[in-house]
């Protein structure tokens, strides 16, 4: 939810990682989103370098997995996506379940397709201050789009179209 707690438009990054390729989850993965009712503005494969993968990783900077994270990060494309609609961020956070498979909630991605703490198939920005930076990292202002999607009329209530819009 944004700081104020009151529904926003935001825009969210994903990541599927290399294993999430590897097991021929991108078509079942842009699905749920699509599905869910979110719309896709930018998407690309990309090989991520150590200089993306140290800037996105940056929290974890000091962690004992960081050297392992960003060589199994760098090991294969990834698929980039923003996705965008009211609370976008935790919306998609939900729908990604939390970081250990073995943990994550049944009905999640990580939750119906993961084992794995390390290999969870998936990334997406935590905070909308992530999400503006992660985005920045991976995508040209000229890879993201904004467009009307045909079915938002039928997605969002009258009152919750207004604050697309804005
Ligand atoms: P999330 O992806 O749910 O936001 P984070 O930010 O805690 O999780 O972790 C980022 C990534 O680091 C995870 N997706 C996972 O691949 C890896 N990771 C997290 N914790 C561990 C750990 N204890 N050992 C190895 N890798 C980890």
């Amino acid at each position: 939810m944004s700081k104020d707690s009151s529904p926003k438009t935001t825009r969210t990054a994903v990541l599927v990682k290399p294993d999430g390729l590897q097991r021929g989850l991108i078509g079942e993965i842009i699905s749920r989103f699509e599905r869910k009712g979110l719309k896709l503005v930018g998407v690309k494969m990309v090989s991520m370098t150590d200089a993306q993968l140290t800037e996105w990783y940056h929290e974890h900077k000091d962690k004992p997995f960081f050297g392992d994270l960003k060589e199994f990060m760098a090991s294969l494309p990834v698929v980039a996506m923003v996705w965008e609609g009211i609370d976008a961020v935790p919306v998609v956070r939900k729908l990604i379940g939390t970081t250990s498979g073995r943990e994550a909630e049944a009905g999640s991605i990580r939750g119906d397709f993961g084992m794995s703490k390390q290999y969870n198939l998936i990334h997406a920005s935590s905070s909308a201050e992530d999400a503006k930076r992660e985005i920045e990292i991976l995508f040209n202002v000229d890879e993201l789009f904004s467009y009307r999607s045909a079915l938002e009329t039928v997605i969002y209530a009258e009152e919750e179209l207004k604050l697309l819009e804005e």
